[in-house]
């Protein structure tokens, strides 16, 4: 991957859950170091600083969907943003919570449709997040963002979705935490899926490249969306929903290298971070790492071996 204009936007969504912290990420990542991390892989660093949603009405404290109106205006401002920074450079949405993803991959699959491309997701996250707001049991619109995108209904006042990202499209990876109804609901969809049995059986790198190639081979965008959860909470203890067994941290760094390698990557979520939880700072320098590691960190090169 060549250098890149590396453009940070900070959505310190926190609407997605009820409990809150996920504001705090973006400038926990910019305290870990960020910024001078990728100016030093030569990456040049544009930081557009903190968005905030489009105007809403305040929601009700006590509803079943929590902090509808406030998420519809995080989509509605994100995804504005995403459409007009993927037309300067590779856009890395700071979160916030996975509801952020709404607006930041339906922005960036309009413009890959503008340019008539296709657009691929990889969804690396201990849950599928493919509930609606008519199946989430918890109320809570970080588990749905993939629904969404991906042109799902139900999805009452959250602006129509124009370019769907087709499933088979999509890849998920790191999954152990998947509810009822999305399992009904995935069922017969082509979205590829690779849950921690799978990885602990075959590695992460030979279905990671299967689905470069296909991507690839379709000339297509690829969003990347981290989700703190897809490590496992050893590692990375700060964020809200902890599920034992996940990635480790090594598994999560070859999915970077190899995805800088593929030089594929047009847009990333940095998500779920809730620096309220962490130890000394130690997710947040973790996640960084591995935004390092997708952007090209390495001790030497593959083929040629060399240092520089
Ligand atoms: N499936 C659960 C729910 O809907 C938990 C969702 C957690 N989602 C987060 N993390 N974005 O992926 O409440
Ligand atoms: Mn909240
Ligand atoms: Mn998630
Ligand atoms: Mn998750």
């Amino acid at each position: 991957m060549d250098k890149q204009n590396c453009i940070l936007i900070g959505a310190p969504v926190d609407s997605g859950k009820r409990r809150n912290g996920c504001l705090m990420g973006p400038d926990a990542y910019r305290t870990a170091g960020l910024i001078d991390a990728l100016a030093d892989l030569g990456h040049h660093v544009e930081d557009l600083g903190n968005q905030a949603p489009c105007p809403f009405v305040p929601d009700q404290p006590d509803a079943k969907l929590h902090a509808l109106n406030e998420t519809i205006g995080w989509t509605k401002s994100l995804a504005e943003i995403a459409e007009t920074a993927m037309a300067r450079g590779l856009p890395i949405f700071l979160g916030g919570d996975h509801a952020l993803a709404m607006g930041s991959v339906t922005g960036v699959a309009n413009y890959a449709a503008s340019q008539g491309r296709p657009q691929f997701v990889l969804w690396l996250d201990a849950h599928s997040d493919f509930h609606t707001p008519v199946t989430t049991d918890s109320g809570n619109l970080h588990g749905t963002p993939v629904n969404y995108f991906t042109g799902g209904t139900d999805f009452e006042g959250f602006p129509t979705v124009q370019n769907p990202v087709p499933y088979h499209q999509i890849c998920m990876m790191g999954l152990r935490s998947v509810d009822t109804a999305e399992r009904t609901a995935m069922q017969h969809t082509e979205i590829q899926r690779y849950d921690m049995r799978d990885i602990d059986e075959n590695g992460i790198s030979a279905p990671l490249n299967r689905f470069l190639e296909a991507v690839n081979a379709a000339n297509g965008m690829l969003h990347v969306s981290w989700d703190v959860d897809f490590l496992d909470p050893a590692a990375a203890p700060a964020v809200g929903t902890t599920v034992p067994g996940g990635a480790t941290v090594r598994e999560a760094h070859l999915v970077g290298e190899i995805l800088h390698d593929s030089g594929l990557v047009t847009s990333m979520d940095l998500v779920e971070l809730n620096p309220f939880l962490d130890e000394r700072g130690r997710t947040a320098h973790l996640m960084v790492d591995l935004c390092a590691s997708t952007l090209g960190r390495r001790v030497f090169d593959r083929v040629t071996r060399s240092f520089s």
